[in-house]
């Protein structure tokens, strides 16, 4: 079976091929389909968001399609950037300046007050059929140093997990993917998706 990932965040996509290895697909991207432009995400949700982009495609492809919403949800900033994450500090959807936009936003806030969580949504759709929706979270610190790491994925480099010692951004993308928002989505993801293909299959 296909299943395209609908996404043009290229680090999503590196992490989610990844995730889907063991699954039997065959797993494109957006990337592989440069005429789909991005879709505005008008949702206040992360299944909203991640609705927005995954029905619309599968009834384009005909195919599974699986989207992705995530974010950073900061206790001291009351849930920001959350949904709004990726364009935190503008629509230019620039990593560098969302996390010094963060660190700004954070300046009077310190130790464990910095704490956050990651959430990703994961929705699967498919013409005809009702869509999966699995969540998961991923908890840790803002620091208050930031190390510009140009290769991480958004808010990695000053994501930092106590029980690693460690950012997301200093992990091997095998244990991010053990431990990651959207590694417990996936593994939300398995329970319920046997199920689902079988209701897939009958269209
Ligand atoms: P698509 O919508 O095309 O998938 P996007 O980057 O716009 O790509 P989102 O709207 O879901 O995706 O925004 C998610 C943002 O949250 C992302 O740009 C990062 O800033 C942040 N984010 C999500 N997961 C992350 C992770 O694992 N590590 C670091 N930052 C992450
Ligand atoms: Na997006």
């Amino acid at each position: 079976m296909k299943l395209v990932i609908a996404s043009h965040n290229q680090h999503k996509v590196v992490e989610i091929k990844n995730l889907l290895k063991n699954f039997g697909l065959e797993v494109t991207s957006l990337a592989d389909y440069p005429e789909i432009g991005d879709i505005e995400e008008t949702g206040t949700t992360f299944e909203a968001n991640a609705r927005l982009k995954a029905e619309p495609m599968a009834a384009h492809f005909g195919t599974i399609v699986l989207a992705d919403d995530s974010g950073l949800v900061v206790d001291a900033l009351d849930g920001a950037p959350g949904v709004y994450s990726a364009r935190y500090a503008g629509e230019s959807h620039d990593d560098h300046a969302n996390n010094l936009k963060l660190l700004d936003a954070l300046k009077d806030v310190h130790g464990n007050d910095r704490s956050a969580h990651f959430v990703s949504c994961l929705v699967l759709a498919y013409p005809g059929v009702e869509s999966l929706v699995v969540q998961g979270q991923a908890q840790g610190q803002i620091l208050e140093d930031y190390v510009a790491d140009p290769e991480a994925f958004g808010y990695d480099p000053i994501f930092y997990v106590p029980e690693e010692g460690a950012t997301f951004a200093q992990l091997p993308i095998e244990r991010k993917n053990q431990i990651s928002h959207r590694a417990h989505a996936f593994q939300n993801l398995v329970k319920v998706l046997p199920a689902w293909l079988e209701e897939v299959k009958k269209y």
